[in-house]
């Protein structure tokens, strides 16, 4: 147990044998089919999940919806107080989880322990919401009225969150969720359901140690059919959903039909402006870690480079030969630089990308295909590339779940801003800039059209504070910080007549 895997799955509380259904401290028997969770970092089998069963599925959201009577009382800020605790427990927990996500997910130790930084700082944004969930208040139109606004918790949210952040993507949604006053019904990935264990596990002693009622924090594994069910429930006002743009319009469209809410988080196909007066180490150095960090699996990975055509040879040679000195193994050694994909499914996904790129008519400039032989027996791990592409081809116009970097020439700003937002998807989007006119421009109304824009940061590893999604097929929802609270929470206006009279609003007389 070179990496202390062992150890940290003991400490997370997760046993060869697992029931993946949850409503609290509550584990539900394990009845329905396991998931098995395999590493893509060595290939092993770690251990299995049971799926939920449809009738467990019920008994859920009927404890669910038992708990939100309760937790609805609860003042917001006792609430936040919870979540402070939460806090403090995923700090002890911090170096476990950072690991288990490393091992079952694949990304690197780093990057694990960066997500369960992203929980933390969520859970602290969340405490200071807690007390800060307002509304505003308004002059009526009406003499001695008063009219104000107020938020109140919404109901039972539905999380169905991706593999490639398997426990932040939840903690924005349920922090949040949780000091509004909301319970959470979560549907991890089928790839990673470890992790959802752990951090349910995480909760439920926090939740036990504070009285909070079972069915706050619920858990539900399976398979797509099983986000089917909170999809298509109408006792569940909101569900949030990260993942392929596939995915997401299923969901949308089932959750439309009902009217209920969906917060969609989907596919991006980010890109980076390298503009004639960058600074080059900079956007080296970010477009590097956005292609490469997380082997691509981010939905703010960096999959194109739109790059000034006066340095477009210089920065094709410095990038193909920091390609060259990619550390590509385990990634719990913290010498690798890029771990694997996450299974070999995957990896059909990266090479049919490599040959539909030649197909087009692009090139691939750097060496490209999957690693064999001893370190790479899982059989998930492959080159980063580099490819020199049109942005019309339609491989550059797919979110492909690959390091797979393409580049491109613009010789105009007004061009290179076009061919930046030329795509389905509307995520993340950055410019290299020193000319303080191109990068106003990039920001302005005419600029980029996605929901991130940056101005010398590459186009992923975005702070919680701000509002994360984006345009387009990207869904256009909006987690995390700022005001994304408020899709949590159900907005009424109360209007107060505290006079004698009842003066009719637009003048309207109706006198008997
Ligand atoms: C995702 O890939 O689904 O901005 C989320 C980032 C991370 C979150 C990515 N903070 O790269």
């Amino acid at each position: 147990d070179l990496y202390g895997i062992e150890k940290a799955l003991k400490n997370l509380g997760i046993k060869g044998e697992n029931s993946g259904t949850s409503t609290g401290n509550n584990w539900l028997p394990a009845k329905g089919a396991w998931l098995k969770s395999s590493s893509p970092a060595d290939g092993n089998e770690i251990a299995q999940v049971a799926s939920t069963t449809e009738e467990q599925y019920e008994s859920v959201i009927a404890a669910a919806q038992g708990a939100f009577i309760k937790w609805r009382q609860v003042p917001a800020p006792k609430r936040g107080e919870v979540i402070r605790q939460i806090g403090e427990a995923l700090r002890e927990k911090k170096a476990d989880l950072g690991k288990l996500v490393s091992y079952e997910m694949g990304k690197s130790y780093q990057e694990g322990l960066g997500e369960v930084q992203e929980m933390i700082d969520i859970c602290d944004f969340a405490v200071g919401l807690s007390r800060q969930l307002h509304g505003l208040t308004m002059h009526s139109e009406r003499p001695n009225h008063r009219m104000y606004e107020q938020y109140h918790p919404l109901g039972i949210v539905g999380i169905i969150s991706a593999f490639n952040f398997p426990v932040a993507v939840w903690s924005w949604n349920t922090m949040l969720a949780w000091v509004c006053g909301d319970v959470c019904v979560w549907k991890p990935s089928e790839k990673v359901p470890l992790c959802s264990i752990a951090c349910q596990n995480i909760v439920a002693r926090v939740f036990a140690e504070n009285n909070v009622p079972e069915g706050v924090s619920c858990l539900v594994n399976g398979d797509y059919k099983i986000g089917e069910l909170l999809s298509h429930d109408h006792r569940i006002p909101l569900v949030s959903a990260t993942g392929s743009t596939r995915m997401g319009k299923k969901v949308g469209a089932a959750v439309g039909a009902r009217l209920g809410r969906a917060l969609l988080e989907l596919g991006g196909n980010n890109a980076i402006i390298i503009s004639e007066t960058a600074d080059l180490d900079v956007a080296i150095t970010g477009a590097l870690f956005g292609a490469v960090g997380t082997c691509g699996q981010r939905c703010t990975s960096t999959r194109r480079l739109i790059i000034h055509e006066s340095i477009y040879g210089e920065i094709k040679e410095k990038l193909t030969n920091a390609y060259k000195q990619l550390r590509i193994g385990n990634p719990l050694n913290e010498k690798n630089h890029v771990g694997p994909l996450i299974d070999t499914d995957a990896v059909k996904m990266y090479m049919d990308a490599l040959q539909k790129i030649k197909d087009e008519g692009g090139s691939i400039l750097t060496e490209a295909g999957v690693l064999e032989g001893k370190e790479y027996e899982s059989g998930c791990y492959v080159k980063p590339v580099i490819a020199e592409v049109e942005n019309s081809m339609n491989i550059v116009q797919t979110e492909t779940f690959a390091p797979i970097l393409y580049i491109m020439k613009y010789s105009n700003i007004e061009d290179a801003i076009a061919m930046q937002n030329n795509v389905a998807q509307g995520l993340s989007s950055a410019i290299m800039t020193m000319n303080i006119r191109e990068s106003e421009l990039f920001l302005s109304q005419a600029g980029s059209d996605c929901g991130i824009a940056n101005v010398n940061i590459g186009t992923s590893g975005a702070e919680i504070g701000g509002a994360f999604g984006g345009e387009k097929e990207t869904g256009g929802g909006r987690e995390s910080g700022s005001d994304a609270w408020k899709v949590y929470m159900r907005r009424q206006t109360n209007t107060i007549n505290y006079g004698r009279e009842l003066p009719l609003a637009q003048g309207i007389k109706f006198d008997l």
